[in-house]
């Protein structure tokens, strides 16, 4: 039988489609949590895979007909094994966040004491924030950056784990824009008898390209995503060592999710695949090349940056010093009209809500996919400060949304 959309398109939704890939391809997109994943993931992701139900896991599942997909998600299992060094990995997260609910449930019972970096200060909402499943079901405490240098406070982190013997110790941020070293929190783990889970998603694909630690040999759990730094599809997943191997696979299926999403799985072995490719390692420090540049070339224009600068593929700006009343929540809306996306975000201790904000996060992922470099970094710092500066001036939004057009056209992110 034909499909009704054989003789009917539905254009209303592929038009939508045309629209946001072009939003896409003619602004600057720097969402440090944000990429493009190539057309071969892509693929991937819109296969016929999609039309296959495989509870269970290879060799074990709840459907016939798995053969084949047993060979893909095996495939992407032991190419994700490989890429980190891991013992043990499970690739059916659908998310991140699922991946640390997993992760926790794991090993942890309800009421457990765990350690994780108060999203305030670059934590993420599943390190225990109160309105956030994970910290209703479980006792986390918070340790912050300190306020003089804005970096992870190792020594309050000492503390606090000598203080509450936690269970479980998360490191991991969202929006911290420095190294996140795995190794003195396993010191800090070992000292107390903690496990240590880190959760890498926004550094997966630096890790992967060699130009961030490797937390994998340190900690008994590691989760990421697959579509940040990593720049495959949509996407969660988590290593561990061999001994949390069965509760991570069953907290994951039957505990949190249903049927895998295994046309997402190929997409993810098809990204670990390219990870593991000499250009990615050069994919990866060019991100980071590109932040410092990006960095630098904001600090001339009057911004400061939290911690004073970056060593990753993301910078948190805070806009008080270039100008007291102007909040992240219209900065965002602003760089929205020239073109230019990227997300408010709070400064440390910031005295404005989460959802207005003194401070954006700025990350150089997507625009270094497209192949720009340091002079485009000085360019885009430009741009920014041009457009915030005149934000009152709609002539001059509009100069700078197509000056961000012409810069996009020199670096299709797609043929
Ligand atoms: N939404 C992700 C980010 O932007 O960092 C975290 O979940």
């Amino acid at each position: 039988m034909p499909f009704p959309s054989d003789t009917t398109p539905d254009t209303e939704v592929f038009d939508l489609i045309d629209r946001e890939v072009e939003r896409q391809c003619t602004g600057l997109q720097l969402i440090a949590s944000e990429n493009f994943t190539s057309p071969a993931v892509m693929k991937a992701v819109g296969s016929a895979l999609t039309n296959k139900y495989a509870e269970g896991y290879p060799g074990k599942r709840y459907y016939g007909g798995n053969a084949i997909v047993d060979e893909i998600e095996a495939l992407a299992i032991a190419r994700v094994k490989s890429l980190f060094g891991a013992e043990h990995a499970n690739v059916q997260p659908h998310s991140g966040a699922n991946a640390n609910m997993c992760a926790y449930q794991a090993v942890l019972d309800p009421g457990d004491t765990v350690l994780g970096l108060s999203l305030d200060h670059g934590g993420h909402l599943t390190h225990g924030s109160p309105v956030n499943v994970s910290g209703k079901l479980y006792h986390f405490v918070a340790y912050k950056v300190t306020p003089g240098d804005e970096r992870i406070d190792m020594e309050q982190v000492r503390d606090l784990a000598i203080e509450h013997r936690p269970k479980l110790i998360v490191a991991g941020t969202t929006s911290y824009p420095r190294r996140l070293d795995p190794e003195p929190f396993k010191a800090i783990a070992d000292e107390v008898g903690a496990m240590l889970m880190f959760d890498a998603a926004h550094i997966a694909g630096l890790i992967a390209g060699g130009v961030a630690p490797n937390p994998v040999p340190y900690a008994d759990i590691v989760t990421f995503t697959t579509h940040k730094t990593l720049r495959g599809p949509r996407g969660g997943c988590i290593l561990a060592k061999a001994e949390h191997a069965a509760a991570i696979d069953k907290a994951v299926f039957p505990g949190w999710q249903g049927g895998p999403l295994e046309h997402v799985i190929a997409g993810k072995a098809v990204a670990f695949f390219e990870a593991s490719q000499p250009s990615f390692r050069a994919y990866a420090g060019q991100v980071v090349a590109n932040a410092s540049a990006l960095a630098e070339a904001l600090v001339l224009h009057g911004f400061r940056l939290v911690s004073g600068g970056t060593d990753n593929h993301l910078m948190v700006v805070d806009l008080r010093p270039f100008d007291a009343d102007l909040t992240g929540k219209q900065a965002q809306a602003v760089l929205d009209v020239a073109g230019i996306t990227l997300n408010k975000n709070t400064i440390p201790d910031d005295p404005r809500s989460p959802f207005v904000t003194s401070g954006v996060r700025i990350g150089t992922p997507s625009v270094t996919t497209q192949g720009m470099g340091a002079a485009e970094m000085g360019e885009i710092a430009g741009l920014i400060a041009r457009a915030l500066r005149q934000r009152a001036d709609d002539g001059e939004l509009a100069r700078v949304r197509a000056d961000v057009n012409v810069l996009c056209s020199r670096f299709p992110a797609y043929s």
